[in-house]
């Protein structure tokens, strides 16, 4: 009489179908199409469909390391789901086969609904599914001689196994070059600057103080693409339509000649807390928003263009402001005297000064549509953010963050208040007075400013705040809200102990 083969045997045997299955879709997805990758289309698809708090804690868990944590929690998502495809299949066969079955339908919806998908994209997750299918119904089955049987399991789940992962780091291994577009952005040049932004003044220079520049290999970097898209500049164009009455398509070297501008900004996330680092400055380099718009000649009654970015994302943001030359919004081809880094958006991304990222600053961009805030929503819009989001006027200590000594301390940091620009910067200690604080020379009005304070700091813990004012007389509010709907408020404060 046969008997069913042990638990512990047939979680294993579940285990190495669900690798086997996972490594082949992998392989299949570099060959064909990396964005249909069941691990990345999944992990896409519950980007888009987590709530906004969650969304956050996570960024606010990871930071911006939150992709490979995504990738992580889903591969041992689908691990568990081979174990029980094991104990099902070792249950009632062949009911081993519906969580590869069901594991693959979900992944195929999600790549087949991605931007830009075709429906050839089901067949990395159609492989996945079947070799997940196959493996388990072969190695999960009644034994008559169980030691045998042990024997035969564990060497073919290892051949499995072992296959399913060379499969999977082979697929991952090209599909990650296909997706790498740096040896192009090293080879490009940009043209030279017609309307150069004003020279960056001198920095106060306090270590461990943000730069006036942030490089860009230290500037933030918050997005929703789980692949960040490898655009070559021959294959892209960007499409100015919607109401208008000259809709046009411009591509890569004809917008690069209209990029003689430049504008210094500071850009910040709305997600970025009080005190937090979700926000850096530079100056880019683009071709005027305003230049393009003219045009593309916007109808009456329009008041917003909402961008999108090959990756799903969109943007809306007031037409009117990108009217404006004196705004300065650039679509940006250079960042810091280079072409784009291709996760900050190359071959061209969008730069408002004065509006949080979610609403104005989008990567990757391949289409900007005149149309009305009544008419259409962005990304975020939908997910329990404001429509219209300007920058919330924002200081920041830098230094010191851990224990000094007492005597006199160097306090430092940063406060931004674009378009506006920061007029004053105070500081208080416990529940002393505000006091003033030296500046950095007004750069622009859309870039931060540094500010220092020489403290004379005596033994026992300490509380201190910072607060900006703004050119409009506007002080920085001690009110404490959340990100949520259109960005956080409060004071940035460090508690400190002087020994
Ligand atoms: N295509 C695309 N553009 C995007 C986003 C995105 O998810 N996709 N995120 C926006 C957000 S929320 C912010 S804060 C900025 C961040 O730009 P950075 O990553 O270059 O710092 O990009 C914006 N542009
Ligand atoms: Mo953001």
């Amino acid at each position: 009489m046969p008997e069913p083969l042990s638990r512990p045997l047939a979680v294993g045997g579940g285990v190495a179908a669900a690798v086997a299955g996972l490594g082949a879709g992998e392989l299949v997805a570099a060959v064909f199409s990396t964005a249909a990758s069941p691990l990345l289309a999944t992990g896409s698809l519950l980007v888009d469909a987590a709530p906004p708090q969650v969304k956050s804690a996570v960024i606010a868990l990871f930071g911006t390391g939150d992709k490979p944590f995504l990738v992580v929690l889903l591969t041992v998502l689908v691990l568990l789901l081979g174990a029980a495809a094991g104990l099902l299949q070792r249950w009632r066969p062949p009911l081993g086969v519906v969580p590869p079955g069901l594991a693959a339908v979900v992944a195929a919806i999600a790549a087949v609904t991605r931007t830009d998908a075709s429906v050839a994209d089901v067949a990395p997750s159609a492989v996945a599914g079947v070799i997940g299918a196959f493996v388990v119904v072969q190695l999960v089955h009644p034994v008559r001689e169980p030691s045998l049987a042990r024997r035969r399991l564990v060497s073919g789940a290892a051949v499995w196994a072992g296959a399913g992962v060379v499969a999977g780091s082979f697929g991952r291994s090209i599909g990650s070059r296909s997706r790498d577009v740096s040896a192009t952005i090293a080879r490009l040049r940009l043209p030279p600057v017609t309307a150069p932004a004003p020279p960056a003044p001198t920095s106060l220079g306090v270590t461990g103080a943000a730069p006036l520049v942030t490089d860009a290999a230290d500037f933030y970097r918050i997005d929703i693409a789980l692949t960040v898209p490898a655009i070559e500049p021959e294959g892209w164009s960007l499409e100015v339509a919607g109401e208008v009455d000259a809709p046009f398509r411009i591509g890569y070297d004809e917008l690069v000649a209209m990029a003689g501008a430049e504008t210094a900004a500071t850009l910040v996330c709305v997600s970025n807390p009080v005190g937090g680092d979700l926000v850096g400055t530079a100056v880019w380099q683009g071709a005027p928003l305003h230049r393009l718009l003219e045009r593309a000649r916007p109808r009456q009654g329009a008041d917003m263009v909402l961008s999108s970015g090959a990756d799903g994302f969109s943007a809306s943001t007031p037409l009117a402001l990108l009217q404006d030359p004196a705004r300065g919004a650039l679509l940006a081809v250079g960042m810091n005297g280079r072409p784009l880094p291709q996760i900050h958006g190359f071959p061209a991304r969008m730069v408002v000064p004065g509006l949080y990222g979610y609403v104005s600053a989008t990567k990757w961009t391949t289409r900007l549509e005149v149309t009305r805030f009544d008419e259409q929503q962005a990304y975020w819009t939908p997910r329990g953010y404001a429509a219209r989001a300007p920058v919330k006027l924002s200081s920041r200590i830098d230094v010191p963050l851990g224990g000094v000594d007492a005597g006199v301390v160097t306090v430092a940091g940063v406060a931004w208040a674009q378009p506006v620009g920061v007029a004053r910067v105070q500081l208080q200690i416990d529940d002393g007075p505000w006091r003033d604080c030296e500046l950095s020379a007004a750069w622009t009005d859309d870039t931060w400013r540094q500010w220092r304070y020489r403290w004379t700091a005596t033994p026992g813990e300490h509380r201190l705040r910072v607060r900006a004012t703004d050119r409009s007389g506007l002080v920085q509010t001690a009110a404490e809200t959340g990100e949520l709907p259109d960005g956080p408020t409060g004071l940035h404060t460090v508690r400190l102990a002087v020994s």
